[in-house]
């Protein structure tokens, strides 16, 4: 058995583990890349899967921008496994001659580490700020409309659990996803977070839907095709709906990824539902139901991103 499956989450070290462990039994399909370092120096790991580089298509997953959204790694953790494990089944095959599925399943590991260590409730990463606090919100860091928003949801004030950061890409966790998604080009991005069961699609920055027409009924019927998957699989309901009307927030990586290379972003928050159900805590046995639902959406979004026709 894997590492995850014995313990449950994976910690940073048996995430490198596990993806060393897929990589290195997967040699004609996927490899591994170290796409950066975290302010306390450890690396960022994204998980290439396709039979070669430089595919028609490619489309990139996500995953623990917050700490403390444990969930948030294993869903994408599992998609690459799943990939990897059916690569000569179809639809996979097909996809794996023609693109590339990027998986990046920690984007923040010390901030991952220290809800292991020290506070199972931190959101932000690691940095040492101006004045003494720790840490700036990765996603909120992004050079997308950053900083144009002042409110709780998206706050100047170093201490605050959704600080900013100084300036836009300050954070070397935020400037790996933007180098790495500079380098391949990708053609969709889905990031998982938790909790609250939602698809969100931009903009998160204002309340006004997306300007251009065919891109805003793309993204809102693609988010209600995965919302009709995932509830078909255990009847659990994740809310469609644009990332604004959550609350307004600037600096995201979907507002950016839409925002700068105009294609289809998506924010998953995974289970549970509520915080009377947990909230960030999400028991390990809820981890196996949790991808299930979200296996089919994901699929989907593979599907939808590789210009497959309709189903
Ligand atoms: O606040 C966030 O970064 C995300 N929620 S979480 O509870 N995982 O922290 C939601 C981001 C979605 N974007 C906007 N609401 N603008
Ligand atoms: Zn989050």
């Amino acid at each position: 058995a894997t590492a995850a499956a014995l313990s449950g989450y994976h910690t940073v070290a048996t995430l490198e583990e596990d993806l060393r462990r897929l990589a290195e039994s997967h040699p004609e399909i996927a490899e591994l890349h170290e796409i950066g370092r975290s302010i306390e120096g450890r690396p960022l790991w994204a998980l290439r899967i396709g039979e070669r580089r430089g595919g028609a298509r490619k489309v990139a997953f996500f995953g623990c921008h917050h700490a403390r959204e444990w969930i948030s790694v294993e869903v994408p953790y599992r998609l690459a496994e799943h990939l990897l494990d059916n690569s000569s089944s179809q639809p996979v095959e097909r996809w794996l001659q023609q693109g590339e599925v990027w998986v990046a399943p920690m984007v923040n590991p010390d901030g991952h580490e220290h809800t292991r260590t020290a506070n199972r409730l931190w959101r932000k990463n690691r940095r040492r700020n101006l004045g003494g606090s720790i840490g700036v919100d990765p996603n909120r860091n992004y050079g997308y409309m950053w900083g144009t928003l002042d409110i709780s949801t998206s706050s100047h004030v170093p201490s605050d659990e959704t600080y900013v950061g100084p300036r836009a890409f300050s954070e070397p966790e935020v400037r790996a996803v933007r180098d790495l998604f500079a380098r391949e080009l990708f053609d969709g991005v889905l990031s998982y977070h938790s909790y609250s069961q939602l698809i969100l699609f931009p903009w998160g920055y204002t309340l006004e839907p997306v300007q251009d027409d065919a891109d805003r009924s793309e993204m809102r019927s693609l988010a209600e095709e995965m919302e009709r998957l995932i509830r078909a699989a255990h009847g659990e309901i994740y809310t469609a709906q644009q990332a604004s009307q959550l609350y307004p927030t600037a600096g995201d990586t979907v507002d950016w990824a839409y925002g700068v290379y105009d294609v289809p972003s998506f924010t998953i928050e995974l289970r549970p539902v509520s915080a009377l159900d947990g909230g960030f805590i999400l028991p390990a046995d809820q981890i196996e139901p949790c991808w299930e639902e979200n296996r089919p959406a994901a699929l989907e979004f593979i599907r939808h991103v590789f210009g497959e026709p309709e189903r």
